[in-house]
């Protein structure tokens, strides 16, 4: 993948479209910009899909179950999506470019990570759904003949796919190559912030051979707009989404008609938890990366750290020299390894906890402001890494998910102790424990109440294990044949022998 900044000519004139039944749609209603978080500036327009739009999109998803899709085998559906994931990675330099300028994640993130993530995500489950198997039973019977039960996996039909901004390709190709594995059909609505990875794949798709009308995409905000008329639509058959607690609320009011299922993957306020026994470096290098890896907006991230009494000043001034280590900057710069924030309102958001930990006497550690950056950056939306100390357990700060760059580090005394503070959140996504005694490392994985434990590592992800959040983390799990659970439906066939 090169490393090379496109050049002006090469940022879109004319609006993102739609795709839907295979074509580039536009709509009627203004076109809404595309703006780089890096530098402020406008760099592309987006069509919105008003209703009919939406309605188009979910009647083709509809008609192309019906058509040639519905006749293909498990082995050659696993087949176009190896086609669709060398696709993305022939056009890999594209797919990069697009996603800088959608984010402004440094080079080296998205080249190692959300791109070839998203062209992995299709041959996993196309190997997974290769391999699927489901249940029989000799079940006995009175006459004494017995039964034979076997269950049939069939697709839920016409998916919703809502994506959020953070990870754009990663987290919806995540979504869409299970759902499109077990035979459904999709219609994806991208965040309005990053639409440009996902209206790359559908020409990718098409490339692919993948049938018109499987792969359709919406372009659109969420309130009166894409999101909530895909949500409502009557058509759509199951929703997988990826996003806020608050916007998941909503969503699942909207499926609650008609009873429809859902997936969701939800906020986080997860905690990492240091103990004195840990190998030093690899926490300080993990904790690092936690909470400032993406600028802090993942939500596997790490914002609330607790490390045992004996080596929490060691800890602390490790941590404040890794933080203020990182190189935010131009993303195609070497050595740039810190990016902005997604927009100015997520800008606002994260500085109005910053003024808040401040207000309520936090310790600044570092950070906590807006950093000088060069002027052709300087209209985009920086903040500084952050690390906090002495904050009350209750302050919003600790309570609230930011998803930025920041952390508050707090002492702890006792194991109980820290598995209580990590416990005390509505959230229960992820977690992640140092230490090197490998039987407090099992009984405190066991004991933390989350979807994920990471143990002396933070984000290494084998696709194939179950991901997903426990309290207001979500609802299900996706990944290897656990997403396959959700995009299927199970039938029972019990025949008399
Ligand atoms: P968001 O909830 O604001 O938006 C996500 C998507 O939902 C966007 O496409 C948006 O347009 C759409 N949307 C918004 N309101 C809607 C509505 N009323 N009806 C239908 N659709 C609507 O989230 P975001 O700001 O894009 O992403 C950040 C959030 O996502 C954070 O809370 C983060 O923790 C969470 N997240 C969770 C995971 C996970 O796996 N648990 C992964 C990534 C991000
Ligand atoms: O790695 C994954 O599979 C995954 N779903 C990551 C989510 C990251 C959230 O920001």
């Amino acid at each position: 993948m090169s490393q090379t900044a496109p050049q002006p000519e090469d940022v879109p004139l004319a609006p993102l479209p739609h795709y839907i039944g295979g074509q580039p749609v536009t709509s009627s209603r203004a076109p809404f910009a595309n703006v780089d978080p890096a530098s402020g500036r406008t760099v592309g327009y987006v069509h919105e899909a008003d209703a009919g739009i939406v309605d188009q999109a979910v009647k083709a998803a509809r008609a192309a179950l019906r058509g040639p899709w519905s006749r293909y085998t498990d082995p050659q559906r696993a087949a176009i999506l190896r086609k669709v994931a060398d696709g993305i990675r022939a056009r890999a330099d594209e797919f990069l470019a697009a996603e800088i300028r959608d984010t402004g994640k440094p080079h080296d993130l998205a080249s190692h990570l959300d791109i070839p993530r998203g062209a992995a995500n299709f041959d996993v489950f196309a190997d997974q759904v290769a391999n699927l198997s489901t249940e029989t039973f000799r079940s006995p019977t009175p006459d004494g003949n017995g039964a034979l039960n076997y269950a049939l996996r069939t697709p839920r039909g016409v998916i919703a796919v809502i994506c959020p901004w953070n990870l754009p390709l990663l987290l919806m190709t995540w979504k869409v190559a299970p759902a499109l594995a077990c035979g459904n059909t999709v219609v994806v609505k991208p965040s309005e912030e990053t639409p440009s990875t996902t209206t790359l794949l559908a020409e990718v798709m098409n490339e692919a051979g993948v049938p018109p009308g499987v792969f359709n995409v919406v372009h659109g905000f969420g309130p009166d707009s894409a999101g909530q008329y895909l949500s409502e639509h009557p058509g759509v058959d199951a929703i997988t989404f990826t996003g806020e607690t608050r916007t998941g609320t909503a969503i699942m009011k909207a499926a609650a008609v008609g009873v429809r299922p859902v997936s969701f993957e939800l906020g986080g306020k997860n905690a990492a938890l240091v103990f004195a026994d840990c190998d030093l470096d690899a926490a300080v290098a993990g904790v690092t990366r936690s909470a400032f890896l993406n600028a802090g907006q993942v939500c596997l991230g790490t914002e609330r750290v607790y490390v045992e009494r004996a080596i929490f000043d060691e800890f602390t001034r490790r941590l404040k020299a890794a933080a203020e280590a990182l190189r935010p900057g131009d993303p195609y710069a070497e050595g740039t390894n810190f990016g902005p924030l997604i927009s100015r309102e997520h800008r606002d958001k994260v500085l109005s906890y910053y003024a808040r930990a401040r207000n309520e006497g936090a310790t600044v550690v570092t950070g906590g402001g807006v950093p000088a950056m060069p002027a052709a950056l300087a209209g985009g939306w920086w903040v500084e890494p952050t690390v906090w100390t002495g904050l009350a357990p209750d302050s919003a700060v600790l309570t609230e998910e930011i998803f930025g760059p920041c952390c508050h580090l707090a002492p702890f005394d006792r194991e109980d102790e820290a598995i209580a503070a990590a416990n005390d959140s509505p959230y229960g996504l992820a977690t992640s424990i140092w230490t090197q005694n490998l039987t407090r490392a099992h009984r405190v994985a066991a004991a933390i109440e989350v979807g994920i434990a990471w143990v002396n590592c933070w984000f290494l992800r084998d696709l194939r294990t179950a991901f997903g959040g426990a309290k207001q983390s979500g609802i299900g799990r996706e990944g290897g044949v656990h997403g396959l659970e959700f995009y299927t439906e199970l039938r029972n066939v019990c025949i008399k022998l």
